[in-house]
């Protein structure tokens, strides 16, 4: 008997079934709907090879719906990804197992990224779409891959694939295509009760070509996919689908959206599809015919090898290198330099500008080192010479102007991480990485090394008043986990960050910089990277420290200022830098037990909330910061206003020290 394309989703269709049922939770309807797409991509149009699931220059395949991680499971297991076994299937949504209710990236292999909150994953394949092209623009066809997303409707309806669209289309990514699970069903019900988005018209009006097929026609969705293909637009494809195909009465509804079908509908569903092997058993001939199309990019891939050894040595080298992800040699010695420099200039500068210099000598050497703002280049301070600007269709340069589109930004930012060759860097103003935050957060889930740079970080951006101020975001940035909040104090401490950044390649950063100009604290010249250990001591006390006081940013001076003033009243006080509070509550219990010190008044400045400095400053320690939002004035005088002085701080130490 030959196997049929029917037969092969068909296999996708049981295993989702099955497993959703032995887990007692899970999402059948998006596997079973959209067996028929993935067949097509898996068997058909999608270059890989299922023995190196890690192939550079594999298409990239992004189930942008992560609910219907079923459907990814399945065909990791049919295409015979080893580590995908039978038992990893029958163990769906269990501790431990490769098969976790949603897709997580480095967990599984084949997973591209980790996906669940709808949106993120087609806005991060504009990340790595974005990034195949800059790639190739360097490289040549040695990088020459297509980035596939399945989409859903819940992907589209949320405004993050709008920008993702928007830039997609501005660029012209055209390796980028879309299949959209148009079902017509979401939780609620019938889409009809929510939107009524045209949505080939949407993609169109953002420069995207667009069509529709039956997405249950195999040979329909390949040609589809082949015209995408050949487009030099990225294409949208509409794929008409039934939720849940197959299942009696489920199907075509949102009961099949979410939750196991149970033993009766299942036993209608196996029959309407003529599948009669046992749970979790695939017939002999269907599994082979899938194996198969798992190993049929084997010689594409062992001829992409081939390619890459007749690269001349050198680029070859260098190409090697920025898929490894190892730094360039030189970047040590070169932050070094310009702390020399640094060390020695006195003259006081605002740390965005620190960093523009910074970028300036480290661009040169770390060519991976991509750079870009959300329309606020001039402001950001993110543009050198060593960064030219691509543009739509060229793709030759190292500045991406992302729009006003910063949720969109950071997640294409994780994308260009995720696909490799690129440490990408992208910047807005602190106050919007609320609008980044779903990306943020998931760039840090997903361990990648993405930089984001933040300016006009406190009430210290001035007459732009509180609706530009950050007050919470360092506290709320800082509480999510493996995200390194950066807050240099100045240009020596600016550079310190950058590298450790940089240096930090499974965590995302964020370099929280000043509009206004700050003072030189670092007067002496320190090989180390003290910034890395999160907090260091700058100045110690003359005599028995009676005081610590703890800052961050362009708090630092002002502590270095209340310092002298209690100096000059007699009272022995030292100040501690911590650009980054979350490497500090890492750091060796031994070595934060010495920064902290012994004495008994602590004090910690940052014009922000408390939130976080507790840990350092215990909950009796004095906190000089903002207790609420901040207005519009010239700095200077929102410092007065607030009380963030160095007077106000040897006061307040200096009363505490009469109690005790
Ligand atoms: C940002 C975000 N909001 C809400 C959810 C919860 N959720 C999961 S799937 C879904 C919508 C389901 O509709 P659709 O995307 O069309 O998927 P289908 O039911 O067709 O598989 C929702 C609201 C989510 N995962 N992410
Ligand atoms: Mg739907």
């Amino acid at each position: 008997m030959t196997v049929t394309p029917n037969d092969m989703a068909n296999a996708i269709r049981a295993l989702a079934m099955d497993a959703v049922e032995q887990a007692k939770s899970g999402h059948p309807g998006l596997p079973m709907g959209a067996a028929d797409i993935a067949t097509t991509l898996f068997t058909k149009a999608l270059k890989y090879d299922i023995a190196d699931t890690s192939w550079p220059d594999r298409d990239r395949f992004v189930l942008s719906a992560g609910h219907g991680s079923m459907l990814l499971y399945a065909v990791l297991y049919l295409t015979g990804e080893k580590s995908m076994t039978i038992e990893e299937i029958r163990n769906f949504r269990q501790m431990g197992s490769k098969t976790p209710g949603h897709p997580e990236v480095h967990h599984t292999a084949g997973v591209e990224m980790t996906t669940g909150p709808l949106g993120q994953g087609i806005a991060t394949a504009v990340g790595m779409a974005l990034a195949e092209r800059m790639l190739a623009a360097e490289f040549g066809d040695v990088v020459d891959h297509n980035t596939f997303v399945l989409a859903s409707d819940g992907d589209l309806m949320e405004g993050v694939s709008q920008e993702a669209i928007a830039i997609a289309g501005h660029l012209r990514l055209s390796r980028m295509i879309v299949l959209h699970d148009d079902n017509g069903i979401s939780i609620d019900g019938p889409l009809s009760v929510a939107d009524s988005v045209d949505q080939s018209k949407r993609f169109e009006a953002c420069g995207w070509r667009a069509e529709t097929v039956d997405g249950h026609d195999q040979a329909a969705i390949l040609a589809a996919i082949d015209r995408a293909r050949a487009s030099d637009k990225p294409s949208y494809i509409a794929c008409k689908t039934t939720i849940g195909f197959g299942a009696p009465t489920r199907a075509g509804t949102s009961k099949a959206h979410g939750e196991p079908l149970g033993k009766d509908e299942i036993a209608g569903a196996r029959k309407a599809l003529g599948w009669s092997a046992e749970p979790f058993v695939i017939p002999d001939d269907i599994l082979s015919a899938w194996r198969w199309a798992g190993s049929r990019g084997n010689a594409a891939r062992e001829a992409w090898t081939a390619k890459v050894g007749k690269l001349d040595p050198a680029t070859r080298a260098e190409f090697e290198r920025r898929l490894k992800r190892t730094l360039p040699a030189a970047l040590g010695a070169t932050i070094e330099a310009y702390k020399r420099k640094a060390a020695e200039d006195a003259s006081p500068i605002a740390t965005r500008k620190a960093s523009e210099a910074v970028i300036g000598v480290i661009a040169p050497i770390v060519p991976e080192l991509i750079t870009g703002s959300a329309d606020l280049t001039g402001s950001n301070n993110t543009k050198v010479e060593a960064t030219p600007a691509i543009s739509p269709g060229n793709f030759k340069g190292r500045f991406i102007h992302w729009g006003i589109r910063e949720h969109g930004m950071a997640a294409a930012a994780n994308g260009m991480a995720l696909h490799g060759g690129f440490s990408p860097s992208d910047a807005t103003f602190l106050q919007f990485a609320d609008y980044c935050r779903p990306a943020l957060r998931l760039g840090a889930l997903m361990d990648v090394q993405t930089i984001h740079v933040m300016t006009h970080d406190s009430i210290g951006l001035g007459e732009d008043g509180p609706t530009h101020q950050p007050v919470e975001h360092l506290a709320s940035l800082r509480a999510i986990p493996n995200l390194l909040v950066f807050r240099p104090a100045d240009r020596t401490e600016t550079a310190e960050c950058w590298q450790a950044a940089l240096e930090a390649s499974h965590s995302p950063s964020v370099l929280a910089l000043t509009r206004q100009n700050l003072p030189q604290a670092r007067k002496t010249y320190v090989a180390e990277n003290l910034s890395a250990r999160g907090a260091y001591e700058l100045s110690p006390a003359a005599g028995d420290a009676k005081v610590s006081i703890f800052a961050s940013g362009s708090e630092v001076g002002i502590a270095l200022d209340a310092q002298k003033l209690l100096a000059e009243k007699g009272v022995p006080a030292r100040v501690v830098s911590v650009p980054c509070l979350d490497l500090f509550d890492a750091a060796d219990p031994a070595y934060r037990e010495k920064v902290i010190g012994k004495a008994p008044i602590r004090v910690g400045i940052e014009a922000a909330v408390r939130q976080g400095w507790d840990a350092i400053i215990g909950d009796d320690g004095i906190f000089v910061g903002m207790k609420g939002f901040g207005a519009s004035a010239p700095y200077q005088k929102l410092y007065e206003h607030f009380g963030i002085t160095a007077q106000h701080v040897a006061e307040a130490a200096i009363a505490r020290l009469k109690l005790i």
